[in-house]
């Protein structure tokens, strides 16, 4: 079968939930994509950072089979050999006392909204029912019910109410003033990317989380990044949240975690606040299973071993200069951390994407005028190289 016959078949029996390229990949390894007419392309959206290790890493590939031929799920009905494991890794490398594994990023985002309530009725005093959660403007968080409902964007949340949008009061990212404005004494925590992906890349003022953290200590609130996009290297840190130097009392990660084998996401704290759930109080069916969490384990252990979180701050900044020395009326700025970078345009982005793929370059546009290019953390120099000649062309053929 070639591209247009497996497009038919989605068109006629897949929910038509996502408007995708119309690429048709067959297979992956590390930066590249092969289609089913056997066309290769550099893969500069990584699965939206999920795979930052590279496509199919042949060290987490090896655990991952070693693994799935021991045993794969166990429910937590039962222990497992591997979630002790993966508890003590995220312990050594983040150095929070305690993690929590769940599966997608919306789940470890729901699971930190239920933390963040349990511990302001538990804890702070808060009269059950009231906690709010102060979350900003422009945020992506996932899109179950309960997070779509407080999104801003409507494409997310239109038609799927009712929601209870006063536990959520939002301010305007970036803006500390507004934030400080929308706390109350029923202020549970405040939830927010530390570089907001969905909205291309978008990168607070210097010392914006700095303030939230002395607003959150100033009222006893939970402060909580999510860096399932952001972190694990993407932004060239281990977290996003390192460019202020700031703690978050929980912090949230997923897609890179597993390196793209398996949905495994979790959430961060130290005993303060994870313990206000008890036995039986939360889980899922593969939330910590030993499939997923020795693959994680592997996925972080590659991010160390092979310096992916240095390379993505060297090779992110050599991307965004070479970008920058591209000339045209067309090219608004180019703005990023690491290997995350909004290529931000004056005009619709979407006809570069589909030019970019006939060049061999998969990437996705936001938000209508952003290009963003965020390849796996593992990309060499000459492949940037060979990236940056075909985006010029791109660029110069759209300009005329
Ligand atoms: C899709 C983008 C969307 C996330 C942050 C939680 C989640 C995500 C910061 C939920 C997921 C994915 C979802 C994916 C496209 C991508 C995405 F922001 F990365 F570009 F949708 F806006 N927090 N982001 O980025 O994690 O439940 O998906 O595992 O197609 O929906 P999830």
């Amino acid at each position: 079968m070639r591209t247009k016959d497996y497009i038919e078949i989605e068109n006629e029996f897949g929910a038509h939930n996502y408007h995708p390229l119309d690429v048709v990949v067959e297979k992956a390894e590390g930066c590249w994509v092969t289609d089913v007419d056997g066309k290769k392309y550099l893969d500069c959206l990584a699965a939206y950072s999920a795979v930052n290790q590279g496509h199919c890493n042949p060290k987490i590939f090896k655990t991952f089979v070693e693994q799935a031929s021991k045993v794969t799920l166990t429910s937590r009905a039962f222990r497992n050999d591997q979630l002790p494991k993966f508890y003590k890794k995220l312990n050594e490398l983040t150095g929070y006392e305690m993690s929590l594994p769940m599966n997608s990023g919306a789940e470890a985002v729901e699971s930190a909204i239920k933390l963040a309530r349990r511990w302001a009725y538990d804890v702070k005093g808060v009269a059950e029912n009231k906690a709010e959660i102060i979350v900003a403007s422009g945020n992506f968080h996932g899109r179950t019910t309960t997070i779509v409902g407080f999104s801003d964007d409507p494409s997310s949340f239109k038609g799927f109410g009712p929601y209870c949008k006063e536990a959520f009061p939002m301010h305007e990212y970036g803006n500390l003033e507004d934030l400080r404005s929308k706390v109350t004494p029923n202020t549970a925590a405040v939830l927010i990317e530390p570089i907001q992906g969905e909205g291309g890349v978008v990168i607070p003022p210097d010392g914006y989380l700095k303030g939230v953290e002395k607003i959150c200590k100033e009222n006893n609130i939970l402060f909580i990044t999510d860096e399932i996009q952001s972190g694990l290297g993407r932004a060239g840190k281990l977290f996003a949240h390192y460019y202020e130097g700031v703690r978050p009392n929980m912090v949230i990660i997923g897609k890179a975690l597993s390196g793209g084998f398996y949905p495994v996401s979790a959430v961060l704290a130290d005993k303060n606040v994870m313990l206000v759930i008890k036995p039986g109080e939360h889980g899922s069916t593969f939330g910590g299973n030993p499939l997923g969490t020795a693959v994680a384990v592997r996925a972080l252990e590659v991010l160390e071993e092979d310096n992916l979180i240095e390379r993505s701050n060297e090779m992110g900044e050599y991307f965004m200069e070479k970008l920058r020395s591209i000339k045209s009326p067309m090219i608004d700025f180019v703005r990023g951390r690491g290997l995350w970078i909004g290529f931000v345009l004056k005009t619709k982005a979407r006809r570069y994407c589909e030019m970019l793929k006939e060049e061999g370059i998969l990437c996705k546009e936001t938000h209508e005028n952003i290009i963003r290019f965020a390849p796996p953390l593992i990309i060499k120099k000459e492949e940037i190289d060979w990236a940056i000649e075909k985006i010029e062309k791109v660029v110069k053929a759209l300009d005329n």
